[in-house]
């Protein structure tokens, strides 16, 4: 049966979509929406159309199944100019998400009517792509230049109010959304000449006469979309459109989402988006497990972890106390918290009722009793493990039954704490990354005794409170931290081989990640760990702590920072590496930025593929994910497991190979990795 239907009410034909979940624009749609347009213009009876959707949202888009695939005509481009051209005025009436092919459906029909609360969106940008099917020169000419070029090369969608204010809604409606889209095309059923997006010109001259727009959005977004192939294609495309005729431009709109689709960025960022999705799911919990309610959390440690774990909640409406064992330390955290919601105020992002609103959710307490009626406890305090022993057999007499007893541990064995516990079956780690009020990510850690009720609520509550949550098993580091440890022995045993902080840095930040491995550490501290000793100095990083240069905040680290945190290589430090060099009898050689990458990104993969051999990740793509979300591996490149597999197994355990003298007698070749290389298989399928 076809997902389109239609009927008639008095001359209004009304063309229903009902593909769940999203309305995709598959190809029994297309085919539908076809169809139902030629019925249209071949009854003579029906003077106007409305196209609506049924169940959560408009058309959400293209199929992104379908892509890869051989095509299925017809496509959506001809789709939208059947129903631009369709004889009779079309009225898109829009609920949910109207995104990249639905908001280009949208812009091909006449008029569009949507529901406040509805979004529009060209989100193709996040897929790799550009909207293929007339958007990047529909949506210029509708909604003016400047503004297209921010929702096509962010992908961020906008609310229907402003899009109202736009002119990319008509009418905004209030109520019963197919009566009163029907009420509207009968008003408009008469009007002739029918509008046309793609005929339309008048908000295209502004930018025709001041072309500087263009380079003036690349050179203000430019840090944003360093290394992306799709911004700066989505920039050219609304360039044909204000600089050619349209039957011009959307022949550059087609070649450039043809070179797009076909490149690898768009196979990563669309393999990340099932990847994405994929990790909500847990293996081997039966399908019938509920979530346990949670009403209020309960948080120790006012730090800056637990302050920005409690924010998370408070910000989604959950009320939490939070917990410290001096009066000065709550005050300070309370405070810091207080101070974070009041700047993204400022910033217009908040408004002041919501900060008070937020605030009023938090209950600080010295009393660890105070605990007792939360539903889950998530402690934050310092990595260790005697200090979270004793607090979790604490929380075993004070918490109610059925509470969820969470440690937010980036390292420590999580079964030993739950087992410091009489109901292990509740214990799970719940692994924030800094800042917690900030990074998307959330390691939801699976002890051998976790229950699946206790598992289902973390991955609920994850989506509540804007997190991507990941499932990991109890392993040293998990799944993120764990890989970061091979790349950071290496980037310090490349040092004393004769490479720089910032050769390495450099390798790491052109290759996509924000920063190189040096400058992760004097951003996050590099104390962090430090066995606080200064006369006992083993390594590079001893030395360095032992002369207080403990990173950013102390204004040297592997670098030296001027006062507006500038970097700049250190004499200092190279005198460090230098000492340590003679000391160990190495001598300086060229290392090359290949050797850098199979040394520590190969390393990782190589990681990447134990946690995967040993089950510590359900699946490979649940690691990129970690990747992605959790250390600003760049999308573009899919994770390192989806990179690995484009790059092929086999170069990277051949890399591997080369290095292996070098990499020492801890280091060894995950079977995984060498048995998929050696079948000529991915770790991705
Ligand atoms: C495009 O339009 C190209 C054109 O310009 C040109 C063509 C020539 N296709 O996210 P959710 C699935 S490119 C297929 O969990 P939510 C999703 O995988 C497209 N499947 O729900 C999931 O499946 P499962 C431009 C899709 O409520 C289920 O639906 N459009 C698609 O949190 C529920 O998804 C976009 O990029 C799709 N397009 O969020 C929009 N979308 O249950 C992409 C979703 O098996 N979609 N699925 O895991 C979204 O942003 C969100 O899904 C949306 C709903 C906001 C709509």
């Amino acid at each position: 049966m076809s997902p389109i239907s239609t009927k008639k009410h008095g001359d209004i034909l009304i063309v229903t979509s009902n593909n769940p979940p999203v309305n995709a624009l598959g190809i029994a749609v297309r085919e539908g929406l076809v169809a139902a347009i030629g019925e249209a213009d071949g009854d003579e009876t029906v003077k106007a159309v409305v196209i609506i959707c049924q169940s959560q949202t408009f058309f959400a888009g293209a199929d992104i199944t379908e892509f890869g695939k051989p095509m299925m005509l017809p496509m959506l481009p001809t789709v939208v100019d059947i129903i631009e051209n369709c004889t009779k005025p079309v009225v898109a009436a829009i609920h949910g998400t109207a995104f990249g092919g639905g908001l280009e459906v949208a812009l091909a029909s006449h008029y569009r009517a949507a529901v406040p609360t509805a979004k529009l969106g060209v989100p193709e940008v996040k897929l790799g792509l550009l909207p293929g099917a007339g958007g990047t020169q529909r949506l210029p000419r509708v909604a003016g230049v400047e503004k297209a070029l921010e929702m096509a090369a962010t992908g961020n969608p906008i609310g229907a109010t402003e899009a109202h204010a736009l002119g990319l809604v008509d009418r905004l409606i209030e109520g019963d959304l197919e009566q009163h889209a029907v009420a509207f095309a009968e008003e408009v059923r008469s009007i002739r000449p029918i509008p046309k997006s793609s005929e339309r010109d008048e908000k295209l001259t502004a930018a025709r006469a001041n072309p500087q727009v263009f380079a003036d959005f690349r050179k203000a977004n430019a840090r944003k979309f360093r290394g992306f192939d799709a911004p700066e294609k989505n920039i050219q495309a609304i360039e044909a459109a204000v600089a050619k005729p349209y039957a011009e431009g959307v022949l550059d709109e087609r070649r450039l989402f043809m070179e797009l689709m076909t490149g690898r960025q768009a196979r990563a960022q669309q393999y990340f988006f099932f990847a994405e999705r994929k990790a909500a799911k847990i293996e081997g919990v039966p399908e019938e497990t509920r979530a346990r309610e949670i009403k209020r959390v309960g948080v120790i440690g006012a730090g800056t972890m637990g302050g920005g774990i409690s924010m998370n909640f408070l910000s989604a409406g959950i009320p939490v106390t939070i917990v410290e064992m001096q009066q000065e330390a709550l005050d300070r955290g309370t405070g810091v918290i207080r101070k974070n919601y009041e700047a993204t105020a400022a910033k217009g992002r908040m408004t002041a009722d919501q900060v008070t609103g937020a605030m009023g959710l938090l209950t600080p307490t010295l009393k660890l009793e105070d605990l007792a009626d939360c539903d889950l406890i998530i402690e934050a305090v310092f990595e260790n493990m005697d200090v979270k022993k004793e607090i979790f057999g604490k929380l075993d007499t004070i918490c109610k039954s059925g509470a969820i007893l969470a440690s937010n541990t980036s390292y420590l064995n999580v079964d030993e704490i739950a087992a410091s516990t009489s109901r292990p079956g509740d214990v799970v780690g719940l692994h924030f990354f800094s800042p917690a009020n900030v990074m998307k990510l959330l390691e939801v850690v699976r002890g051998a005794k976790t229950d699946p009720e206790v598992l289902v609520t973390a991955m609920q509550l994850a989506k509540k409170i804007k997190k991507v949550a990941v499932v990991a098993g109890v392993c040293h580091g998990f799944i993120g931290n764990r890989m970061l440890m091979p790349r950071q022995v290496e980037a310090m045993r490349m040092l004393i081989e004769g490479a720089t902080p910032e050769q390495i840095d450099r390798v790491h930040v052109e290759f996509g990640m924000p920063m190189g491995p040096f400058q992760m550490s004097d951003l996050a501290g590099v104390d962090i760990g430090w066995h606080r000793d200064p006369t006992r100095i083993e390594n590079i990083r001893d030395a360095l702590c032992a002369v207080d240069r403990w990173g950013q905040k102390k204004g040297a680290g592997f670098y030296d920072y001027d006062e507006k945190r500038n970097p700049s290589p250190s004499p200092v430090v190279q005198g460090i590496i230098e000492d340590f060099r003679a000391k160990a009898g190495v001598e300086k050689r060229e290392i090359s930025d290949q050797e850098i990458i199979e040394r520590t990104l190969y390393t990782m993969v190589n990681e990447g593929a134990k946690i995967l051999e040993e089950g510590m990740a359900q699946r490979a793509s649940d690691i990129d994910v970690v990747w992605v979300y959790g250390y600003g591996w760049p999308v573009y490149r899919g994770g390192p497991m989806h990179w690995a597999d484009s790059e092929g197994l086999d170069k990277i355990v051949q890399g591997l190979r080369n290095q292996e003298a070098r990499l020492g007698p801890d280091f060894s070749l995950a079977k995984l990795l060498v048995s998929k290389a050696e079948a000529g298989e991915k770790l991705t399928r």
